[in-house]
């Protein structure tokens, strides 16, 4: 197993459209493994594969308390069934040290594959309906900071660019 590192904003490839699972194998089962290791490294409740550079529809995802419940989603989707929208301050490791409100909706149907392939469904509000939408927004080369004033993401991404710069 590995923690890898993981793409920041503004980075380019975080704009990729990731593309679907075809292929249950033992690489996927080992890649699931990695970003596991890698989001509880990072100290996140998500990480999408987009975030770690493989632009392919898999999350990982551990909302409990106990940090002991990860799930994997493969080729994920979702249904809005309540249109009643929640705010939450979003964060992303992506975005390293940056929180925002972003409104979405309470209540969700997530419709996914296991690492087996095999087909689930699950209904989810509260935290995991939002990281379900936030992680399905990686996936399609979305970040959160698209849903902030273009001044705010402006200025992130001036901020982060000077740290990158320091650190390189
Ligand atoms: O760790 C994370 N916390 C978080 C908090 C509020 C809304 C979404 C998230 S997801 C984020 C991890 C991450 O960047 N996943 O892509
Ligand atoms: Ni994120």
């Amino acid at each position: 197993m590995a923690v890898l590192p993981i793409l920041e904003f503004p980075d380019p490839r975080l704009r990729t459209v990731a593309k679907p699972v075809t292929l249950f194998d033992a690489e996927l089962k080992s890649l699931v493994a990695d970003m596991r290791e890698t989001m509880y490294a990072a100290e996140g409740i998500g990480l999408a594969a987009s975030q770690v550079d493989v632009h392919r529809r898999i999350l990982v995802i551990d909302v409990s308390e106990t940090k002991d419940s990860p799930r994997a989603f493969i080729n994920p989707t979702f249904e809005v069934i309540d249109e009643e929208l929640q705010d939450y301050d979003e964060g992303c490791l992506s975005v390293p040290g940056f929180y925002e409100t972003v409104s979405r909706p309470r209540r969700v149907i997530i419709r996914a594959q296991d690492e087996e392939g095999v087909p689930f469904e699950l209904e989810a509000d509260g935290l995991l309906a939002i990281c379900i939408q936030h992680e399905i927004d990686h996936l399609d080369g979305k970040l959160f900071v698209d849903y902030i004033s273009k001044l705010k993401r402006d200025r992130i991404r001036s901020k982060l660019t000077k740290a990158h710069k320091k650190s390189a």
